[in-house]
């Protein structure tokens, strides 16, 4: 690791636990489209690739994100990470990479971080990267199309939709090349596994390991958070325990994150601490 993403590093409240407490992290909800259909998700609301479902957040043009950016900066001066994580995925936006691109101009002192599904990863590894982002976070359930089939309800790809094991493969291929490529370009990803006690419980070690393999830098294990009008709103999420045992578990094969508060598409603070509400509207309209 070079001594920049070292020092970067350091101050991420997500990568790094001893960061959490001292410095924040914003996202700007840039991103409303999504290429793909979740089963946990209503589309209604946040993506949770990042963010507790349940939760609407507004969307903002790239140029309203970086003046909001310019306001909380102000306020939050131990502001150091701007990610973006939504309320759809980001890389079916180019609202995203112009984001990204004015905040690289604008404040090169933030450390730039995205979060996605991987559908379309492997084809904007290079293009993250020149951005100077060095942080990504691939949310991925399943290392086998069969239990994707399950988790995936559809998947749109070059322009047709696919479904069932169909559909949950060319994600899957998607997503484990996306994570190797950004990982051999020198990126720190973080796979970020949504756990589904019914479903993919029992094989979220190999996962695990899988996505270790492709040399995935630190692991997430979410438990679902059901949500009315999924089709997910009647399975159960995993109880502390089971959540635990299995983090343990993998912790064999991977570092583990494990201060997770699974924020919104749009919060800003400290992790655990939301001070989304306290800035909303802020810069919009305001230019700078
Ligand atoms: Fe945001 Fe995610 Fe970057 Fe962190 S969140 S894009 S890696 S800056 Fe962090 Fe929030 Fe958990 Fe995500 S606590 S939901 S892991
Ligand atoms: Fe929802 Fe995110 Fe899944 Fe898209 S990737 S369907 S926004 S949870």
């Amino acid at each position: 690791m070079n001594a920049d993403l070292e020092k970067a590093l350091q101050t991420h409240p997500c990568y790094n636990e001893e960061a959490h407490r001292k410095y924040a992290r914003m996202h700007v909800p840039v991103a409303p489209k999504c290429n793909i259909q979740c089963n946990y998700c209503n589309r209604k609301f946040d993506c949770s690739n990042e963010s507790r479902p349940g939760v609407t957040s507004e969307v903002l043009s790239p140029e309203q994100a970086v003046a909001k950016i310019g306001y909380v900066k102000e306020k939050v001066p131990n502001l150091k990470v701007l990610g973006i994580a939504g309320p759809g995925d980001p890389l079916a936006n180019e609202e995203t990479f112009e984001t990204l691109a004015l905040v690289k101009e604008k404040y090169p002192d933030l450390t730039l971080c995205v979060s996605t599904n991987g559908l379309a990863l492997p084809e904007n590894a290079d293009r993250l990267y020149g951005l100077g982002v060095r942080f990504v976070t691939v949310t991925i359930n399943a290392a086998d199309a069969a239990i994707g089939a399950e988790i995936y309800g559809s998947v749109l790809w070059k322009g047709k939709r696919y479904t069932g094991e169909e559909g949950a493969s060319i994600l899957l291929e998607n997503q484990l090349e996306g994570i190797r490529r950004c990982a051999d370009l020198g990126m720190l990803v973080k796979a970020n596994i949504v756990m589904v006690p019914d479903i993919n419980a029992d094989h979220i070690p190999d996962l695990v390991k899988k996505v270790r393999s492709l040399g995935a830098y630190i692991v997430n294990i979410l438990p679902l958070i059901p949500v009315e009008g999924t089709r997910f709103q009647d399975m159960r999420g995993p109880t502390p325990e089971e959540r635990k045992r299995l983090m343990d578990a993998c912790s064999v094969d991977a570092r583990m994150m494990r201060h997770c508060r699974q924020c919104r598409a749009d919060a800003i603070g400290l992790l655990g601490e939301d001070r989304s509400g306290e800035f909303a509207g802020c810069g919009l309209g305001k230019g700078d």
